[in-house]
C-alpha cells in the first residue's frame, strides 16, 4: 500500500523531490504538540518509515538478542533491521561479534535470517569465507594486487549489558550507552541473563506501524479492559490511576500499594536486589528506564496462579517473592525479570504499517522441560497478552489510516510513558534533521 503525507497536506509534488519532502516532516515535527498522539503520517506515511530507519534505527542503540540465543561458539542468528542484515556470532574464544551479512566480494546477502550454527562464515556465491572475527580467510582468482586484509566483513558495534545484546549500525554510536551499561549491569547481573537458556520463542507480526507497538508497551491503561491474564499478576494500582477518581476505599487501597512498595523495595535491596527507580527515557540518545515492582498473591511470576513457573531460580537470590524488575529501552525494548525467568521483547520495524515482536523466555540452564518447568505455564500469559496487544496495534493502525483520525490527549496519570516516547522520538527527530 501507498501511504503518502498527502493526508497531512503538507507535501506538494512540485518537483523538488527529497528536499521538499524533508521539508514537510519538518513542519510535522515541528508542529507536534506536547500531551498528544503523533500526526497521522508518523504511523502512515512510507516518506516517515523510511525516516524512521535512518534518523531512529540505523542511528541509535538497537535490543536484538540475549547472549543464551548464540550460546556456544559457532552459534550465529541474523537479524534483519529495515534493509540492513547484521550477523551476530559466538567465536571459538566465546566472544560475540556482530557483522553486516554483506559479503565484501559483491555485497550479497551471504546468510538468511534467523538461527544457524558455523565454524566460518561462507559466501553463497562465489565461496568467499571469513573467520568469526571477520577477517576474509579464503577466497580464489582475485590476482597478486588483492588485498586481504581491507576486505574484512564490517563490523557493526555490539554491547552486552546484563546479557541483552545490543548493536548499533552507525560508525558513531550513541556514547551515552556507557552510562546505562554502568547504570543497569548492577540490576540486572542478579537475574544471570548470560548463563540463562532460551526455553521459548514467538515471533509475532503486528498489523501496524512500530511506534504503535511502542506507545501501546509504555501504557497499562488498556490492561484492565484487554488483558485478563495479565492482570492476575498484575497489581490493579501498578496500572495507574487517577487520583482525583478514587474514593475513599480506592485512597486507602492506592495507599497500601504504595506502602508495599516501599517494603518489598528495602527487603530486594537488602537481597543485593538494586530496586529503585531509574528514569532516564528522554533527553538522551539512549533512553531507558527501569522499575521493580511487586507481582500480586505470591509475588513470584507472571504465571495464571502468579508462582513461579520453573522451580529452579534464574539467578543466585533464594528469594522467590521478586516481584518483577522491568527494563524498557528506546526505541525498541522491554524486558520483565523474575525470580524463575526472564522474558525479552524486541520490536523491528518491517514496513510503516508491519512490525515484528520477537517474544523470548528464558530460564536456568539446568532446568529441564517437564520436569523443572511446564512450557505452557511459563509461556501462556505472555502469549495471550501478546495476542491481545497485536489486536489493538492493528486497530489503532486502521485509525491513524481513517480520514477521520486527529491526534487526541494522553492521560496525564497514566499515559506518561507514552508521552516521554514521543517526545524521545520528536527529539531524535529534529537532533537528525537539524
Ligand atoms: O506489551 C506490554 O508489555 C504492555 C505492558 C502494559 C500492557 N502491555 C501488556
Ligand atoms: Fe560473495 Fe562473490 S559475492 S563471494
Ligand atoms: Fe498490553
Amino acid at each position: 500500500m501507498w501511504h503518502s503525507l498527502v493526508t497531512a497536506g503538507e507535501w506538494h509534488a512540485d518537483g523538488q523531490g527529497f528536499e521538499n519532502m524533508t521539508e514537510s516532516i519538518k513542519a510535522l515535527v515541528e508542529r507536534r504538540v506536547a500531551g498528544k498522539s503523533l500526526d497521522a503520517p508518523f504511523y502512515t506515511s512510507d516518506e516517515v518509515f523510511d525516516l524512521d530507519m535512518k534518523a531512529i534505527f540505523a542511528k541509535h542503540w538497537i535490543f536484538v538478542a540475549s547472549e543464551p540465543e548464540v550460546a556456544e561458539p559457532g552459534d550465529a542468528l541474523v537479524v534483519n533491521v529495515g534493509t540492513a542484515s547484521v550477523i551476530i556470532a559466538r567465536d571459538d574464544n566465546g566472544e560475540i561479534r556482530a557483522f553486516h551479512n554483506v559479503c565484501r566480494h559483491r555485497g550479497v546477502r551471504m546468510i538468511p535470517e534467523g538461527k544457524t550454527m558455523i565454524g566460518n562464515i561462507v559466501c553463497p556465491y562465489h565461496s568467499w569465507t571469513y573467520g568469526l572475527d571477520g577477517k576474509l580467510k579464503f577466497y580464489e582468482h582475485m590476482g597478486e594486487d588483492f588485498k586481504p586484509g581491507c576486505n574484512s566483513l564490517k563490523p557493526v558495534a555490539l554491547r552486552s549489558i546484563g546479557g541483552l545484546l545490543f548493536i548499533c549500525l552507525s560508525d558513531n554510536p550513541p556514547g551515552d550507552i556507557d552510562e546505562m551499561a554502568r547504570i543497569m549491569e548492577p540490576y540486572l547481573a542478579p537475574h544471570n541473563v548470560r548463563e540463562a537458556r532460551v526455553a521459548h520463542q514467538v515471533d509475532l507480526i503486528e498489523l501496524g506501524n512500530w511506534k504503535l507497538t511502542m506507545e501501546n508497551n509504555r501504557e497499562c491503561y488498556h490492561c484492565g479492559p484487554n488483558h485478563p491474564e495479565l492482570t492476575i499478576p498484575l497489581f490493579a494500582y501498578g496500572f495507574g490511576f487517577s487520583p482525583t477518581e478514587l474514593d475513599e476505599e480506592g485512597r486507602v487501597a492506592a495507599q497500601r500499594y504504595t506502602d508495599l512498595i516501599e517494603v518489598s523495595r528495602s527487603r530486594w535491596e537488602g537481597e543485593g536486589l538494586p530496586s529503585s527507580e531509574v528514569d532516564e527515557l528522554t533527553g538522551r540518545p539512549t533512553g531507558f528506564r527501569t522499575q521493580r515492582l511487586p507481582i500480586d498473591q505470591s509475588g513470584e511470576s507472571y504465571t495464571m496462579d502468579t508462582r513461579a513457573a520453573c522451580r529452579m531460580p534464574i539467578g543466585a537470590v533464594q528469594d522467590k517473592a521478586l516481584g518483577a524488575l522491568s527494563f524498557w529501552t528506546q526505541p525498541n525494548s522491554w524486558h520483565h525479570f523474575m525470580g524463575d525467568h526472564v522474558i525479552t521483547f524486541t520490536a523491528l520495524p518491517l514496513s510503516a504499517d508491519r512490525t515484528l515482536v520477537r517474544t523470548t523466555w528464558l530460564v536456568n540452564k539446568n532446568a529441564v522441560e517437564g520436569v523443572d518447568y511446564d512450557l505452557e505455564r511459563l509461556t501462556e500469559v505472555w502469549k495471550a497478552t501478546n495476542q491481545q496487544d497485536a489486536d489493538l496495534v492493528e486497530i489503532a493502525q486502521q485509525g491513524a489510516e481513517d480520514p477521520a483520525y486527529e491526534t487526541g490527549f494522553y492521560s496525564p496519570y497514566t499515559e506518561g510513558l507514552v508521552e516521554k516516547f514521543a517526545v524521545w522520538y520528536i527529539e531524535r527527530l529534529k537532533d537528525y534533521l537539524a
